[in-house]
């Protein structure tokens, strides 16, 4: 498809001559056709000369690329991969929030026809509106922060006169995805977890109102002209960072059949190719088994360094940190697992969020594409390799001729039962 179409030109060829956008785009790409190194490449709108904005300017106000931009200018064949048009998922923002304002309270007296001095009867302002965090199901990107970066909630209004008390400003909720942690603006303080649907969180209190001079009435002072003005409404920035919430997460090597594995079990269809880095954001399926239903979270492919950032880097393995089950995905074709195996369990440790303790359980894929014979061999060095060290649970299937599915699923759906015993 359009895929295909921009794969048969050269990167540079594509990038001359795509339109200008006005969303950053990003996509990975390569020096030499489909081979190592790939680099993560973005876009960014506007950069005609002339342009207010630098480029590096405008790549830094892209929380998510804070830690890769990397802009390349490369005349040779760069080949381009992969593309992911539109950004429909983002996982962390950082947004400035405000609460309201409280009113003023109002400095009247009361003006009747035969009352000479009329007391005071200035009302209070009312209180400011709080900004609110609510989780919502059913979304799962933050993508919704992106662009808009500041909320302010509404003001109280102003005390009036005749007792009157201004009106409360309207609380400003904001829904995030369930699953958002709600983080400082250093990242250091974990402020609220909305880990369940319709949790909320109170992240900035609106002022209260001042008082109308009704309020300063004494027998010393019974014209008091005094009245407060509404506090302030409180403000700060907060950085909100999406972990998904699912049963079991999909990791491994690019290319090793992770998404063929997703789009096996779940109704999920995620986009597959035989090339790196296909899956550029976390995709979910819903897979049912005898007894119940399981949320499945495909993770994008990680390769050696990955916690140093190399490739995709390991950003995404905050999503495998509420599964309750990982699933190693190993490309059976591959010559040596252990190896590769190895290589996705220390990424995981560099991450670290308590992954390399989960249940884990290890799937050869593609053994439609080894023989018999082969893959007994494989399976012999690949146990051998964990020595006296406890073995994962090793299944094999093959994700794309549907081999050994059901297997699996039973396996999955026995060790959830011991999870959770
Ligand atoms: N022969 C064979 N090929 C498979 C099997 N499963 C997946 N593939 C192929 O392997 C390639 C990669 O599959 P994907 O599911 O996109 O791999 P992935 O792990 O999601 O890769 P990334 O998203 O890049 O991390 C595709 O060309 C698939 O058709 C299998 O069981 N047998
Ligand atoms: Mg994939």
């Amino acid at each position: 498809m359009q895929d295909e179409h921009y794969r048969s030109h050269s990167f540079f060829y594509w990038f001359l001559t795509t339109p200008r956008r006005i969303q950053p785009f990003v996509f990975i790409a390569s020096v030499e056709t489909d081979t190592p190194p790939y680099f993560l490449l973005v876009e960014v709108p506007g950069t005609a000369p002339g342009s207010k904005t630098s480029i590096p300017q405008r790549v830094q106000n892209h929380h998510r690329f804070r830690d890769v931009a990397i802009i390349i200018f490369y005349t040779g064949n760069c080949k381009f991969l992969s593309y992911n048009r539109g950004m429909k998922f983002l996982d962390k923002a950082k947004i400035f929030i405000k609460a309201g304002d409280g009113g003023n309270g109002a400095a009247t007296f009361r003006r009747e026809k035969y009352i000479e001095f009329g007391g005071p009867n200035g009302g209070d302002g009312g209180r400011g509106g709080d900004v609110v965090f609510r989780a919502v199901p059913n979304v799962n990107t933050l993508i919704d922060y992106r662009y808009k970066m500041h909320f302010t909630a509404e003001r109280g209004e102003n005390g009036m006169g005749k007792m009157r008390t201004g009106a409360s400003g309207e609380t400003l909720v904001l829904p995030v995805p369930t699953g958002t942690v709600i983080l400082s603006e250093n990242e250091e303080i974990e402020y609220a977890d909305l880990n369940t649907d319709g949790m909320e969180y109170l992240a900035a209190r609106g002022g209260n109102g001042g008082w109308g001079n009704l309020h300063f009435k004494s027998p010393t002072n019974r014209a008091p002209r005094q009245a407060n003005d509404g506090l302030p409404g409180e403000e700060r920035t907060v950085v909100l960072r999406l972990k998904l919430i699912a049963d079991i997460g999909l990791v491994g090597f690019p290319n090793a059949g992770k998404s063929t594995l997703l789009s096996a079990v779940t109704s999920a269809r995620p986009k597959i190719a035989n090339y790196p880095f296909t899956t550029l954001n976390p995709q979910l399926g819903v897979m049912y088994a005898h007894n119940r239903e399981f949320v499945m979270v495909d993770l994008p492919g990680l390769i050696e360094g990955a916690h140093t950032g190399v490739g995709l880097g390991d950003r995404f393995l905050g999503h495998a940190e509420r599964t309750k089950m990982i699933l190693h995905v190993i490309d059976g074709t591959e010559p040596d697992w252990a190896t590769r195996y190895k290589a996705i369990r220390h990424e995981m440790d560099s991450y670290g969020g308590g992954l390399l303790t989960k249940p884990e359980m290890v799937v050869i894929n593609k053994i439609d594409a080894i023989g018999d014979d082969e893959l007994s061999e494989k399976m012999t060095a690949f146990k051998k390799s964990f020595g006296r060290k406890k073995k994962p649970e090793i299944v094999t299937i093959s994700a794309a001729g549907r081999i050994g599915i059901d297997e699996l699923i039973a396996k999955i759906e026995k060790m959830f039962l011991g999870v959770e015993q």
